[in-house]
């Protein structure tokens, strides 16, 4: 929806998580608030024998003013009455980072390619997300093909978040065995 309610935000139609499984990189994101992700982010989601959808993640980071680090996430998902709409928790490997539980929605994907995702933490009074981030997310490390382009950027703009998105870039970081935290 064009009218940037937090409500009317249209989210991917008959949604399969089973599709949705597997490795995505982060091509671009916008950033909520505080700490966050900052590239070389990828996330690898997963379904359990019961069913239930899980999820790592990995990111580069700076916590601790300057203390560089790859972070190593894990969330598992509840699912809600919209097959795209789930309620994540989420923590990391060393306790000194961050835990939360966030919306984390499917606004677009075509499983094989690219996926939108969103997340609102704060609505405001008149319904717009005062704070939130969202990923575009790629099959692809070197990020979007060109056809998805157009999609992607529509999507963008549905959710009022044109302008707000930065590039994550993949140079090897938390592949290189320099992350400080558990394995
Ligand atoms: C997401 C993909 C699915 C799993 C997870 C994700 C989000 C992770 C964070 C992590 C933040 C960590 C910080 C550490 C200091 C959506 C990428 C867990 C938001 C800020």
């Amino acid at each position: 929806a064009q009218d940037c309610q937090v409500a009317n935000i249209n989210v991917m139609q008959n949604f399969d998580k089973t599709r949705y499984a597997g490795t995505w990189y982060a091509v671009g994101k916008k950033d909520p608030e505080g700490l966050f992700l900052l590239d070389n982010i990828v996330a690898q989601i997963n379904i359990e024998e019961d069913g239930k959808m899980t999820a790592t993640a990995q990111g580069r980071v700076i916590i601790l003013n300057n203390w560089e680090m790859c972070a190593h996430m894990f969330a598992t998902f509840e699912e809600t009455a919209d097959p795209a709409k789930f309620k994540m928790k989420y923590w990391g490997a060393a306790s000194y980072l961050q835990t939360g539980n966030d919306d984390h929605w499917v606004i677009d994907t075509d499983y094989d390619n690219y996926a939108v995702h969103y997340s609102c933490r704060l609505v405001d009074a008149d319904g717009t997300c005062l704070d939130g981030y969202s990923f575009i997310f790629s099959r692809h490390s070197t990020g979007l093909r060109p056809e998805d382009q157009p999609v992607v950027l529509q999507k963008k703009t549905d959710l009022c978040l044109l302008g707000k998105y930065r590039r994550v870039t993949h140079t090897g970081f938390c592949e290189s065995g320099t992350s400080l935290d558990p394995q």
